[in-house]
């Protein structure tokens, strides 16, 4: 059985779970409307999706636990960007933020002696490490190309195909 405690901080994290998939979806819609970045809008539409697994993982978690997830109301997300560049740098941005609140929901488990909380939160653990070195070789990427459009050309042909977010379920 979840404690308050634990339940008011998973239902925080299914708040920001919710988020993360809208800013993501806002930037596929962006990019979708620039000219050549099909790559990159297939790349956002995924990550949206695969934010909306982990608050659905969240949730069902919640309910299973004897506790309940409360579906949250949601801030608008960001809806456009002066760059491509700018995307990327939100990106990364937004998922330290998820990293920090995934750690501090480890260690409140830790002090609420909740073990089986600890465990679920594992998998997001190994999940930010991963988010983070994507987000963060990707602005690497943005950060090497610059202005040249041809670099660019190439990152948004082969974003999907890159190490690490080829693998990505
Ligand atoms: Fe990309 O953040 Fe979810 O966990």
């Amino acid at each position: 059985m979840l404690s308050k405690t634990i339940q008011d901080a998973l239902n925080k994290q299914v708040q920001m779970e919710a988020e993360s998939s809208q800013a993501y979806l806002a930037m596929a819609s962006w990019a979708e409307i620039q000219p050549g970045l099909q790559g990159v809008t297939e790349f956002f539409y995924k990550q949206s999706d695969e934010e909306r697994v982990h608050m659905l993982k969240l949730i069902r978690f919640i309910n299973e636990r004897g506790g309940f997830a409360m579906i949250p109301a949601l801030e608008q997300p960001l809806l456009t960007f002066q760059s491509i560049i700018r995307v990327f740098e939100e990106f990364l941005k937004h998922e330290l933020k998820v990293s920090d609140s995934i750690n501090d929901l480890v260690h409140l488990s830790l002090t609420e002696k909740d073990y089986a909380t600890h465990n679920f939160l594992q998998w997001y653990v190994n999940e930010q490490m991963e988010e983070e070195r994507v987000a963060r070789t990707l602005n690497d990427k943005l950060e090497m190309i610059g202005d040249d459009k041809s670099g660019m050309y190439l990152f948004d042909r082969d974003i999907l195909n890159y190490p690490g977010v080829a693998e990505k379920k």
